[in-house]
């Protein structure tokens, strides 16, 4: 195994036993709620905004015993923002991390309060992480409360996203609609390591840069995806974007054009670490990794 993958695994390791241990069993009443989350939080993710919280904390020397609720926390915020995009109400899918969407598996009520504990169970999480100082643990929810919320946030990216479909967007409007709905949970996670791990300003500023060219390549990579895989290994429905009518980079800019941009952004993020005088080593394969995803 290579550093990386080796890196990957303990993260999900640790991620997957910290969620465990913050949502309640699948057997406490009222037990299909619980089912639910179960099955939305342990269907296979990549973990890849827990990763950026670990590697970034990491740099800073955090020990991993501070990172491992903030990381499962956005991880729940994440997954809490997949249960939604998939009701019938937004992107209406079946398929999600290769299993049934939450809603199809229990039925739209169910995934719908599904989601909105998994929000409060993330936040409760930082609130509740005696091993971080209470400052930080304010900071940290400020961060990801914004990230998730609007009006730069997650939130307010999706109700753009919605409006847009069937229109004719610009490049610029498609960049601040990702920026917001998938870039800036992506940059909170980065943002968040360096936080904990008590990094000066100049430090956040770069962790910031770094993480915001990698949330725009991971929406840009998804993009091509849409167009480029095919289902099984997606783990969700591939070419949906044209079927919804989308606007996407590769319907702006091609394929081979989405790609250049792809390597563009991989390039402005790794430039970004070079005043970090830590090692920086895995948030740099971490974007190269986000360059080359095939899922
Ligand atoms: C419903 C409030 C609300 C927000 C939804 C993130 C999002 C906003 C919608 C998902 C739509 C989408 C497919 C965006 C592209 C980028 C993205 C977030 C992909 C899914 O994230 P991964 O690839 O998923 O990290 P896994 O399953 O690996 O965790």
């Amino acid at each position: 195994m290579d550093d990386l993958s080796e890196f990957l695994s303990l993260v999900k390791q640790n991620v997957d036993a910290c969620l465990d241990r913050l949502v309640p069993g699948a057997g406490i009443e009222p037990t299909r709620l619980h089912e639910a989350i179960r099955w939305s939080l342990f269907a296979g993710g990549k973990r890849i905004r827990p990763a950026l919280v670990f590697a970034s904390g990491r740099v800073f020397g955090s020990p991993d015993a501070k990172l491992s609720a903030t990381a499962a926390a956005i991880e729940m915020i994440h997954t809490y923002s997949l249960i939604h995009d998939d009701l019938p109400a937004m992107d209406d899918d079946d398929l999600r991390r290769g299993k049934p969407t939450c809603h199809k598996q229990f039925d739209e009520a169910t995934a719908v309060l599904a989601g909105d504990v998994l929000q409060t169970l993330a936040f409760k999480a930082i609130a509740e992480d005696e091993v971080l100082p209470a400052d930080i643990r304010v900071k940290l929810i400020c961060l990801i409360a914004s990230a998730a919320g609007t009006p730069d946030g997650m939130v307010a990216g999706q109700q753009l996203d919605l409006e847009a479909e069937g229109g004719n967007l610009t490049i610029d409007q498609i960049e601040r609609i990702h920026r917001s709905k998938t870039g800036a949970l992506i940059t909170a996670s980065a943002m968040a390591g360096a936080l904990i791990g008590e990094a000066s300003n100049d430090e956040l500023i770069a962790i910031e840069k770094y993480a915001q060219s990698l949330g725009l390549l991971f929406q840009v990579t998804d993009d091509l995806l849409d167009v480029t895989a095919v289902t099984e290994s997606l783990g969700k429905t591939a070419g949906k974007d044209v079927t919804s009518q989308k606007a996407t980079y590769p319907k702006l800019l091609g394929v081979e054009g989405t790609v250049n941009l792809a390597n563009e952004l991989s390039d402005k993020a790794c430039q970004a670490l070079s005043t970090i005088s830590g090692d920086t080593s895995t948030l740099t394969k971490l974007a190269e990794m986000v360059l080359n995803r095939k899922r």
